[in-house]
């Protein structure tokens, strides 16, 4: 399917159409000696690496480095940046549903979010290098919708400091986030404990962390530069769903008419992306993604409350994370809304 245009505005395609299986796979790179030569992570059941401060998955890391090295922005690409459990699939479908409504109404019965996991609409970089598929990228029309756990320090210079792209940023409560990454993690590694996840989230040593550096790297640039980084978070995404996306939508240039607005175009894409729906549709209850783990699809839909932290941490566990991740922001003038 070819990236298609209505009222002069292209529209993107859903990743996994653009993908026909027929890309050669890049071929092992020379990093394999630079990464045996990183810290690794002894308390970690995932085998973590220590690259340039964060901590990655060893068979992530070569592709991370190609990443820094080979990747670069066009214009028009937009990068949805997360630290993972924090609200990463529900923005996914909703820039895809935005950016796409001329295309595809969000009641179109062929809308891709219908038959595709939005994972599959917008792809996450990160694993997309590790496996060696970057070359994909090449053949997915503009505008590009991407995704990445990484911090903005690992990214490359022409997402992290370059004008061709904008990013979406979105975080979580951390108490919110430790349980679910717990309950996903579960779903692959039933031998991961909670008090495991809370522990590598507390000392700064789970994926892709530590996560207090992750949010404030890309809450200073959001300041600095509100029109190339938008911040987002889940509880005031979960408050008012109608009003973020009006918000979304502007900043990726692509605001609501009056016309859009009165036919209830934002609410007709809340509705299409809410979890009750999308956690329903068959393409989200059957198949899984990933390489090195299978994650299912369905474990990507939970139950999506704000404060579910009650039934899982003891209030020594939440107590303790508030402290750490305040002690941290310290000084920094962030506090999560
Ligand atoms: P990822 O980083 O691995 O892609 P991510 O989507 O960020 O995961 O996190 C999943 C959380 O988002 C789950 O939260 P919970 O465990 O507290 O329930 C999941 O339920 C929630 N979620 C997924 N889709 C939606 C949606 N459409 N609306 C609201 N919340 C959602």
């Amino acid at each position: 399917m070819a990236g298609s245009e209505t009222a002069g505005l292209q529209v993107p395609v859903a990743f996994k159409d653009a993908d026909d299986g027929t890309i050669p796979v890049r071929p092992p790179t020379e990093y394999a000696a630079a990464v045996a030569s990183l810290p690794l992570n002894p308390a970690s059941k995932l085998k973590l690496r220590c690259y340039q401060g964060v901590w990655v998955l060893e068979d992530w890391v070569p592709g991370i480095m190609a990443m820094q090295r080979s990747f670069s922005t066009r214009p028009g690409d937009v990068v949805l940046a997360s630290f993972p459990k924090c609200g990463t699939t529900w923005l996914k479908a909703l820039i895809f549903a935005t950016m796409a409504r001329t295309a595809y109404p969000p009641t179109s019965p062929a809308h891709p979010l219908r038959r595709l996991n939005p994972h599959d609409c917008v792809i996450l970089l990160d694993r997309l290098f590790a496996i060696g598929r970057e070359a994909v990228l090449d053949k997915l029309p503009s505008p590009r919708l991407m995704c990445t756990h990484m911090p903005l320090s690992v990214l490359p210079a022409s997402i992290s400091r370059g004008s061709d792209c904008k990013i979406v940023y979105i975080c979580r409560d951390q108490k919110d986030m430790v349980v679910s990454m717990w309950h996903f993690a579960n779903r692959a590694r039933p031998d991961i404990s909670l008090q495991e996840v809370f522990e590598t989230v507390c000392d700064g040593t789970c994926f892709a962390g530590p996560v207090w550096d992750h949010i404030l790297g890309y809450w200073r640039v959001s300041n600095a530069e509100p029109n190339r980084v938008l911040f987002l978070t889940y509880e005031q995404m979960r408050q008012d769903p109608v009003d973020k996306v009006r918000k979304l939508a502007q900043f990726l240039g692509r605001p609501f008419s009056d016309t859009e607005e009165e036919a209830g175009a934002v609410a007709e894409i809340v509705e299409l992306c809410s979890l009750e729906h999308l956690k329903n549709l068959e393409a989200n209850k059957k198949g899984s993604q990933g390489v090195f783990l299978k994650f299912p699809y369905d474990s990507y839909f939970r139950k999506g409350v704000v404060g579910d932290w009650v039934n899982h941490l003891t209030l020594e566990m939440a107590k303790c994370l508030d402290a750490i991740f305040e002690e941290n922001f310290k000084g920094s003038g962030f506090t999560l809304p």
